[in-house]
């Protein structure tokens, strides 16, 4: 995205912020604020100890399971779909909050709509490629926010915040957004993921304070 296309969508989402009555920064942290969370300005990383190099000539993204026509794109067929921007709130479980972060890239359901899942799909299972996996309801994935973001701020996502493309999911805690994303898998049944296995929340609403199981 261009320096000058990335102003004129922060300054296009700062006038529907104003038109929508949302308060300054400052004024509605306490609302905007999880309980149990405190507002970071810089980026921390959270992974696995494993940051994979994924060469763009390599990446793909499957999409199947219960699904009609299951999908695997490359990078240039997924960077060819139409794109969407989307301005949220990142709320890790470890207590930290980043505000505005401004996403770009592929919106869910652009990729669920191509797939054509059939009704019995009920949860989505993301599998990533350090190993990392987690599930989420296919309901909830189907947020106009939802996205597989390819760009944070303008700029490609980097290796260490989960480039080349990351699940960003805002409603949720940000585990349920898988950075190095591989593969979307389409269930009738929920499956637990790498840290919902390990006792987190399963529905992970930061607004409920649903940290661990
Ligand atoms: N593939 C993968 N995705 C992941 C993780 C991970 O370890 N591996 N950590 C999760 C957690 S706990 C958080 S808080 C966010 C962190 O994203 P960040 O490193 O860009 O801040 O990614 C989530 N997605
Ligand atoms: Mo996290």
């Amino acid at each position: 995205m261009s320096k000058e296309r990335y102003i004129s969508t922060k300054e296009a989402w700062a006038r529907k912020q104003v038109a929508k009555g949302v308060k300054p920064l400052e004024e509605a942290s306490a609302e905007r604020l999880p309980p149990g969370q405190r507002l970071t300005t810089n980026f921390p990383v959270l992974d696995l100890g494993i940051k994979p190099d994924i060469p763009l000539a390599e990446w793909t993204l499957a999409i199947d399971g219960e699904v009609e026509t299951p999908l695997t794109l490359d990078w240039t067929q997924f960077n060819a779909l139409p794109q969407v921007e989307d301005v949220s709130d990142f709320h890790c479980v470890t207590t930290w909050s980043k505000f505005d972060c401004h996403w770009s890239g592929v919106a869910f359901t652009e990729l669920y709509e191509r797939v054509r899942p059939n009704p019995v799909a009920q949860y989505v299972y993301f599998s990533s490629h350090d190993g990392y996996t987690t599930n989420v309801p296919l309901a909830q994935c189907l947020d106009d926010d939802v996205l597989i973001a390819t760009h944070f701020d303008g700029e490609p996502v980097t290796q260490e915040h989960g480039g080349p493309a990351r699940v960003i999911i805002p409603k949720l805690y940000a585990w349920k957004g898988a950075k190095f994303i591989k593969s979307m898998h389409f269930l009738t049944e929920d499956k637990l993921g790498f840290w919902e296995i390990r006792g987190y929340s399963n529905s992970a609403d930061p607004f409920k304070e649903e940290r661990y199981a």
